[in-house]
């Protein structure tokens, strides 16, 4: 490793302040020990710029780069005469523009494959969940009389693209906003056409010299993550699960012990569900499982991290190793045979951990090359070719391990894979699926109101705290929690997601879970299921009693260790679309300056949600609680809490048919 980069001892943070899971905190003490360096040391080596932290720069055109002083943002202005507020929302909308072009680039890559798989064209795949290719062809005016799921299929495809590529008019799902909740989104010109103008539109406006005022740029930034939160995102969710199935709640293992030492262990590690069941097909091959055996392995383990961990533990089953702080960890272990990775969350650093273990550290996809990496390219009209090479290369790694194998042996349980259309079924039965229970014990109070808790981990904040920290508060509150993303895992790992942490809840939340025998806390999958929240939020609207918009919903959003741009984009579109959501970590905006007002506050007056920021869990818990409240006041519910327990006939009414 080079010197330079490597962080002096002395500097280096105790491990207890840098994460609270103790598989992480372990395979890092040994990091140390071993000479490797990770995230968590870089972050301590590194200081983050304050001036950039804040937004203070600009670097847009080559008469800069210019610098503001963060302390006096109105005191200087860039060459060109860029304000404060200018140069932040311009920052700000070039984040939401990175964050969306991933998420529905993502959404593209899905409609390409759900298009070739109607066509036929991949025999490994099929179109899974037919009653969701209905729904949906009905939500979206597609005709099914007479038509072949093949036809309906590839209108629908046709009908989707328009997410992407339209020009003029809005973007397909803007049929699933609540009405009340379109019309502000009319009123402010801010509902998109389709992704790819939107981003375009926003570059444009945020290059040197175009768009100067902070007021209309942000309508601009709002189209544009309504064009990911409505657009790509949702596009990737209900496509993936046409195509894979729509998930339904499972018992899933998450945390490093999901290694096993004398099998040879095969992560994935990304974010598309692509490659999933050509690799599940991959190591189930029994001539590739015999081909292990030769080489002294007992079997063949397949493992996931980060959102493509999500979605095969949502949907398979498949075990999960952990979040994004715990990527380079894992490798530590010395038992990760192959690591193979697509897009996205995917550090750099990874492959020079994955040197000194001897992991075959693999890329798949032709936007994600790493230096270092071996590539394979998973090409989906031949999927089989690249997963089948991945087992093979894990395989010649365990054959040949070097290093000793460490694996921290715990292992946390818990039921995940819950869907929009589960938790309707969940709470309404069979024939008569229905948001309404859920609004009733709202309404009633037992449950106070939703929260989601998303987003990343982030090294400059303690892995995992945070999360946990702020659930905990929400549940013994009475608050619903539904979490996806490196969230969902933290949350696992806290067993939060295990129907036992009912006693963790409030009285009123403690009820409804063990009479439906659910968590408190909901794992929706990964950061593009983040629009499976919009989807049950609109569903809450409509089946009455709280409201009109989302914007009066007793609902609140939170990401508290977030590190993604992609995370900027999803808060801004939960925002734009009413929801007040809550950020940790750190804001790249400058405190008491007109735009950080308008995020914070002004968006709120015109019929939308807004921003809030706090470090400290316990304060952002108690911002997400103060808001609930003041909705529930608003919507005429602040009776308190109903205390009469429920008498048989309607635990019957809540049990799952
Ligand atoms: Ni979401 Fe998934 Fe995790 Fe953050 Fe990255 S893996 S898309 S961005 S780090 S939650
Ligand atoms: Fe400086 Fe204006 Fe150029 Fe930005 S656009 S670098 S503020 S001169």
């Amino acid at each position: 490793m080079a010197e330079a980069t490597k962080p002096k001892e002395a500097a280096l943070p105790p491990v207890q302040d840098l994460t609270i899971c103790d598989s992480t905190a372990k395979m890092l003490t040994k990091a140390r020990q071993d000479g490797v360096v990770t995230a968590f040391d870089r972050a301590a080596a590194m200081k983050p710029c304050p001036i950039g932290a804040d937004s203070a720069c600009c670097k847009h055109c080559f008469m800069g780069p210019c610098r503001l002083n963060p302390n006096d943002p109105y005191g200087k202005v860039g060459v060109c005469g860029a304000t404060a507020d200018t140069i932040q929302a311009r920052n700000f909308g070039r984040t939401v523009a990175a964050g969306t072009a991933a998420h529905t680039d993502h959404g593209m890559v899905m409609l390409e494959l759900f298009r070739q798989v109607a066509l036929g064209h991949i025999p490994e795949y099929s179109l899974m969940d037919t009653e969701k290719l209905y729904d949906l062809a009905a939500e979206l005016n597609i005709a099914t009389e007479g038509r072949s799921d093949q036809e309906i299929a590839l209108n629908l495809a046709d009908v989707l693209e328009r997410t992407y590529t339209q020009i003029e008019g809005e973007i397909p799902f803007a049929v699933r906003v609540p009405e009340k909740t379109l019309e502000t989104w009319r009123k402010a010109g801010i509902v998109p056409r389709g992704a790819m103008r939107e981003i375009m539109e926003i570059m444009h406006r945020t290059t040197m010299g175009v768009d100067q005022d902070h007021t209309n740029l942000i309508k601009q930034i709002s189209r544009t993550a309504l064009a990911d939160g409505w657009g790509g995102s949702m596009v990737a969710t209900e496509l993936s699960d046409i195509l894979f199935g729509t998930p339904k709640p499972l018992q899933a293992e998450v945390n490093m012990g999901v290694l096993k030492e004398r099998q040879v262990n095969v992560i994935v590690h990304g974010h598309e569900p692509n490659l999933i069941d050509s690799m599940l097909a991959s190591v189930n091959d029994p001539a590739l499982i015999a081909k292990a055996k030769a080489a002294g392995a007992e079997g063949i383990n397949l493992v996931g991290m980060c959102c493509s961990g999500l979605e095969m533990m949502n949907r398979r089953g498949i075990p999960h190793a952990g979040n994004f702080m715990s990527t380079e960890t894992v490798l530590v272990t010395g038992a990760v045979d192959a690591m193979a990775v697509d897009v996205q969350c995917i550090k750099q650093g990874l492959a020079a951990v994955a040197e000194c273990y001897g992991t075959r550290f693999i890329t798949t996809n032709p936007r994600c090359h790493i230096e270092g990496a071996l590539h394979i390219e998973f090409d989906e009209h031949d999927p089989r070719f690249c997963t089948d090479l991945i087992v093979e290369k894990a395989i010649e790694r365990f054959a040949s391990r070097k290093v000793p194998v460490v694996i921290p042996p715990r292992v946390d349980a818990g039921v995940h894979g819950f869907s929009h259309e589960y938790i309707n079924y969940m709470l309404g039965g069979t024939f008569r699926g229905s948001y309404v229970p859920l609004n009733d014990n709202i309404i009633n109070g037992r449950i106070r109101g939703v929260a989601g808790v998303v987003g990343c981990t982030n090294p400059r904040t303690k892995q995992d705290f945070s999360h946990v920290e702020l659930t905990k508060e929400l549940i013994k509150n009475d608050v619903l929690v539904l979490v996806s993303g490196c969230a969902q895992v933290a949350m696992a790992k806290a067993g939060l997601c295990s129907p036992d942490a009912a006693h963790l809840c409030g009285p009123g939340l403690r009820e409804v879970c063990e009479a439906v025998g659910i968590p408190p806390v909901l794992g929706l999958g990964a950061c593009v299921d983040n629009s499976r929240i919009l989807t049950a939020a609109s569903e809450m609207v409509r089946a009455g009693g709280l409201g009109q918009s989302l914007a009066d919903l007793p609902a609140a959003g939170c990401a508290p260790e977030f590190m993604s741009e992609k995370a900027i984009a999803i808060g801004q579109y939960f925002v734009a679309s009413g929801v007040f959501t809550v950020f940790g970590v750190t804001f790249p905006t400058m405190a008491k300056t007109k735009f950080h007002e308008l995020l914070f506050s002004g968006l709120e007056e015109q019929g939308m949600g807004k921003w809030g920021f706090a470090k400290d869990p316990h304060e952002m818990a108690r911002m997400m609680l103060e808001h609930i409240e003041k909705k529930r006041r608003a919507l005429g519910l602040d009776k308190g809490k109903e205390r009469v327990l429920m008498d048989m006939a309607e635990r019957r009414a809540l049990e799952v048919a």
